[in-house]
């Protein structure tokens, strides 16, 4: 499946049960690019292990999340839909990569002292190592375009610099791509407890935030306890995060601008609107749920799609390392 389309590359982390702020800031966005770029998503079960997981509930979550792409309606007819662990590549590139990589490039990055702060029990090589492993992710694919958040950006930027860095030193190899954020999305999700916070599958607070396989009920609920401002009136505004949050949320699963937001619920207070919010939330995931419970009863079909996105990734990444080998000396045979 490759055509003259650019390439892009994007994955999630199956680190627990995926967010509404994964599928908001990311997952809704894929469906929409898979007409006009060769799409390529991986659940990134190698990146996932930086931090601990239990091993049956990283089964789990990974079977899981491909199913989760799949009933929000990523087609892995159209795309190449893989498990990142499935294509030894990656882990291959990462070593020749780490070899022009510096320690201060990786230590002064914000997510590695973020999540070392938030793991001090658990600062291990692979989470210093993460964004090389990115880099490969993303280099393997000659992917040009690569759509991330802004929490994603630094990674980005060492993408470019490690892909210039190899051209420079061994010849033309790598595609250096751009940072590409897609119309409609950039929405950062904020927690519900901590509206400073973003959103994270791995809070320890599950009040924070909300899975898409919360039943209704479940959702409701957090997003009535869900922290708001003083005042009550329902606006959006740099002082009134957690308010602002909400109605992020609210217009991602609705469609409804700030202002269609503001003059719904004028006159009306934080409880209307909380409600509003938990249900909107819940009835927009109910056909989601319903097809991911679908698609898990069926087992045979996900480990076909896994392995012809295997096949599909693998003879991609393939072509870039031979490429890669060749370049850095390695005896590949007369
Ligand atoms: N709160 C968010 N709002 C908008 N977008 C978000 N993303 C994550 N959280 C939000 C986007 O989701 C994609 C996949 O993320 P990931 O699973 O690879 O890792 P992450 O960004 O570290 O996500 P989490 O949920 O915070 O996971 P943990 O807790 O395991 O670290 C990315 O495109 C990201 O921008």
């Amino acid at each position: 499946m490759e055509t003259e389309k650019k390439k892009l590359f994007s994955a999630v982390q199956p680190s627990g049960a995926v967010t509404i702020g994964n599928y908001i800031g990311a997952i809704r966005n894929f469906v929409g690019l898979q007409g006009e770029y060769d799409c390529i998503y991986a659940v990134a079960d190698l990146h996932a292990i930086t931090v601990k997981q239990e091993p049956a509930a990283l089964r789990r979550n990974t079977l899981e999340l491909m199913a989760l792409f799949i009933a929000c309606g990523i087609d892995p007819e159209k795309c190449v839909l893989f498990v990142q662990s499935h294509v030894p590549a990656h882990c291959e590139l990462t070593w020749v990569l780490n070899t022009i990589t510096y320690p201060g490039e990786l230590s002064r990055m914000t997510q590695f002292k973020d999540k070392s702060a938030k793991h001090a029990d658990n600062v291990n090589m692979g989470l210093m190592d993460y964004p090389v492993l990115m880099v490969s992710d993303i280099l393997l694919y000659q992917a040009a375009l690569v759509p991330i958040g802004a929490d994603q950006k630094q990674h980005l930027e060492l993408t470019r610099d490690l892909a210039v860095r190899f051209n420079n030193r061994y010849g033309q190899t790598f595609t250096v791509p751009e940072p590409f954020i897609p119309a409609g999305s950039g929405a950062r999700v904020m927690s519900l407890a901590d509206p400073s916070k973003k959103m994270s599958k791995s809070d320890e607070n599950p009040n924070g935030f909300i899975t898409m396989s919360d039943d209704k009920d479940t959702i409701v609920r957090k997003c009535k306890r869900a922290v708001t401002d003083s005042g009550s009136e329902v606006r959006a505004a740099a002082d009134k995060p957690g308010v602002t949050n909400l109605m992020t949320i609210y217009g991602a699963f609705t469609g409804k601008s700030f202002e269609e937001t503001e003059r719904e619920f004028a006159g009306k207070g934080y409880g209307d609107f909380k409600l509003a919010v938990g249900e909107a939330v819940a009835d927009a995931l109910a056909p989601i749920q319903a097809e991911k419970a679908r698609l898990l009863k069926d087992k045979a079909y996900l480990d076909g799609v896994m392995k012809r996105g295997e096949e599909s990734a693998r003879r991609i990444a393939a072509r870039t390392l031979s490429k890669v080998y060749r370049k850095v000396g390695f005896y590949r045979g007369e």
